[in-house]
């Protein structure tokens, strides 16, 4: 597993990557609408019913965005190449911290049927990792449930004394 890390963090894509033999590590391509990866999201959230071309047009608008979105993606080759997990790095460019690079761990869902199998601490620790050695963040921060500190808690994310997460709701 180190080996397959090292090879995937010399990609700045992260591209191509099988874990395990099974499952293909790779970044979100426009036509994933077609294999459940808004369907997969679900598990997180409400995402709202909308088409593959209003899918492909918010992909593009992201892709505009150079260097600021990576979503990472699990596809099980077994499985109709099924996205079964996925998670995304955004990367804010700041005035402050010398020109910083903020980074903001986002949307961590692993299919209910395959937890248990280290697939979301895999997508977690690489794109930690490639927010730190190649997009130069100066630090990188996720918002969670009670339920799931200690969860993070194992990949280095803490509380951070006297900063509270606050949030409006519209
Ligand atoms: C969680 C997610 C966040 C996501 C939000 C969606 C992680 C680490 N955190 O907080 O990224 O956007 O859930 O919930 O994955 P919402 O639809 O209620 O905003």
């Amino acid at each position: 597993q180190s080996a397959f890390k090292q090879y995937a963090l010399k990609d700045p894509k992260l591209q191509g990557n099988i874990y395990n033999g099974r499952y293909l590590i790779r970044p979100l391509a426009a036509s994933d609408y077609d294999h459940g990866y808004v369907d997969l999201l679900r598990q997180l959230t409400e995402c709202g019913k909308y088409s593959s071309e209003d899918f492909e047009k918010r992909f593009s608008d992201m892709k505009q965005c150079v260097n600021t979105y990576y979503i990472l993606i699990i596809e099980d080759l077994d499985s109709d190449k099924q996205i079964i997990g996925s998670t995304t790095l955004v990367c804010e460019k700041k005035f402050i911290r010398q020109l910083g690079i903020r980074g903001r761990i986002e949307d961590v869902v692993v299919d209910h049927h395959y937890r248990g199998q280290q697939l979301g601490k895999l997508l977690i620790e690489l794109l930690t990792k490639f927010a730190k050695e190649q997009c130069d963040c100066y630090k990188v921060s996720l918002e969670c449930k009670d339920n799931l500190v200690g969860f993070y808690q194992q990949f280095g994310y803490d509380h951070e004394d006297k900063q509270n997460y606050l949030c409006q709701r519209f």
